[in-house]
């Protein structure tokens, strides 16, 4: 069997396990204390040496940084701080020499208000790419065209006094929406993802990508009810009319048949923030039309409860069509680190669900520095960089700065991070604690754990492969059956868990000490301790 016909007839992002880089704080090459994308190359053999198969990264593209990349100023270029157009070139040859594919972010719901577009858009009600963007006249009783409220606070329209209009903006001012009824937005973002496929990217994940098209008609949203999840009624209305359209169904679908011309196949990984899982799954389509992978924020936003974890995973597992993939993320540069947010910062706990989320049926992500269990940084305010950290301190510790704090990869000053002179773009967490270097050699680390985690998942046709069935456990506990001869066996309680019809050798465990026991029907679990076994 060549490669090729492999990769034909299971696609390699069904086995891989996927890392998620903040460029900015991954690795700085020339000293100017933020990462950049050389650093990113630097760093490609310790991803190997970890076992990782793809990369994405959050934006690269060129940015008046309002929102740190996300409001993209040029689709088709490098943002100069992070590097060329070369060093993608780089990365990508670079990461293929090593079976790692690169996969991009991309942001099509809005654009920077320093994008060409816009800055034309704004010269006239006729101007050029006026239509670009989403322009409405005043209400009968002046004021906004809506009620519509922006993601990010406050209202989601911009008065423009020149032109005598508003414009949507569902995120910042500075990230005017695109209008997606217009066939010309439409037919640029077909060239700009050709653009990255034609380079090699092997793939993008879509920013929001349940909010690109809006209701034709700007009908207002209805307030948040009491039945919604918190943070519907934290935000005040539900997002009916200014996101979560059908229509977008279409776009994406648009995007997978470009994506399914390309050899091999590109994908699309979506963030789809709904807080519904049946809406969750429409997003895959049949199942082979939609995205590959959507994430799943009711798994990813739910604290690590046996009970409530499980049902959120048997219901997902119910739902998503038969030839469509799951995929399991807890952390992000939003949400934070699930270390700090779903467990607390308990490192046992923290190593649980390190082992969840990599042994669950689907495509796992992890993000930079949950390998070695960096928890999120506690910062100040005048430390903060995130507008929108900014905006909610108080409310939300850390804003989203908290977990997009430079890599720690050794205890040297500069974490290996950056020179020892630099001062860094975000504070450094505690990196003489926790660092890549001190673990690498330690083979009861949390790096070393992962790591072999990852090598056990690689090796075994159960965990890539296999279904996911559920067995009966003791309270507290979460036991399923991976595949034929696979169980994973976590243990979220503070009490010892007895786990029955359990036969095989301890392949993995969150702690030192278990490998190779062997479990004859029945194993005994430490509080928040896992373990896979493996029949046979
Ligand atoms: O996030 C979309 C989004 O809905 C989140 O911003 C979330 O609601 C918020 O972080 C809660 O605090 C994407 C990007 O991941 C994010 O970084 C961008 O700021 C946002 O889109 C706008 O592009
Ligand atoms: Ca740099």
């Amino acid at each position: 069997m060549t490669n090729k016909d492999r990769d034909a007839a299971r696609p390699w992002w069904l086995d891989e396990v996927l890392y998620q880089i903040y460029p900015r704080s991954f690795a700085d090459t020339n000293g100017d204390g933020v990462g950049d994308i050389p650093g990113i190359i630097e760093r490609l053999d310790y991803l190997q040496w970890l076992g990782i198969g793809g990369i994405w990264l959050n934006p690269v593209m060129p940015s008046p940084n309002a929102d740190w990349g996300y409001d993209v100023a040029d689709y088709c270029d490098v943002h100069p701080e992070l590097g060329t157009l070369e060093d993608v070139d780089r990365l990508v040859e670079g990461a293929a020499e090593r079976g790692i594919r690169i996969i991009f972010d991309i942001v099509p719901n809005h654009t920077s208000d320093q994008h060409g577009w816009f800055k034309d858009a704004l010269t006239g009600r006729d101007a050029r790419y006026r239509d670009y963007y989403v322009w409405a006249d005043p209400s009968e009783s002046g004021g906004p065209p809506n009620n519509w409220i922006s993601v990010f606070g406050g209202n989601a329209w911009e008065w423009h006094e020149p032109t005598g209009q508003y414009y949507l903006h569902n995120f910042l001012d500075a990230q005017p929406d695109l209008d997606w009824w217009n066939e010309d937005v439409r037919a640029e973002f077909d060239d700009i993802l050709s653009f990255w496929f034609d380079r090699g990217i092997a793939g993008f994940r879509i920013d929001v990508a349940h909010a690109l098209i809006k209701d034709r008609a700007l009908r207002d949203n209805l307030p948040a009810a009491d039945e919604d999840h918190e943070r519907l009624k934290q935000h005040g209305q539900r997002q009916i009319y200014n996101m979560n359209r059908p229509e977008v169904h279409d776009i994406l679908k648009r995007w997978r048949k470009i994506c399914d011309t390309y050899d091999p196949q590109r994908i699309l990984i979506g963030e789809t923030f709904v807080y519904e899982l049946e809406r969750w799954v429409e997003y895959y389509g049949t199942g082979t039309d939609e995205l590959n992978l959507a994430f799943n924020f009711p798994f990813a936003l739910g604290q690590l409860d046996a009970e409530q974890t499980k049902e959120v995973v048997r219901a997902s597992e119910e739902l998503i069509p038969p030839d469509a993939w799951p995929v399991w993320m807890v952390s992000n540069h939003d949400i934070g680190r699930g270390l700090t947010r779903m467990c607390q910062n308990d490192p046992d706990l923290g190593r649980v669900l390190m082992m969840l989320v990599l042994t669950l049926r689907g495509t796992p992500f992890v993000y930079y520095g949950d390998e070695i269990g960096m928890p999120d940084t506690k910062l100040r305010r005048d430390q903060l960089r995130d507008p929108v950290g900014l905006r909610t301190f108080g409310e939300v510790a850390n804003g989203r700065d908290g977990c997009r704090t430079p890599m720690q990869w050794s205890a040297q000053p500069g974490a290996g991070f950056t020179t020892s002179e630099a001062e860094p773009w975000l504070p450094f967490g505690e990196y003489s604690a926790v660092n890549v270097e001190a673990q690498r050699d330690d083979p009861d680390s949390w790096l070393n754990f992962t790591r072999s985690l990852i090598q056990l998942r690689r090796e075994s046709e159960d965990l890539r492969a296999g279904g996911y069935q559920e067995m009966d456990s003791p309270d507290g506990s979460w036991v399923f059956r991976r595949g034929d001869n696979t169980v994973v066996a976590l243990n979220l309680s503070d009490e010892i868990a007895t786990v029955e019809e359990i036969e095989g050798t301890v392949r993995a465990s969150t702690t030192g000490g278990r490998i190779d026991e062997h479990a004859p029907g029945r194993i005994d679990l430490q509080p928040r301790q896992g373990v896979v076994v493996v029949a046979r």
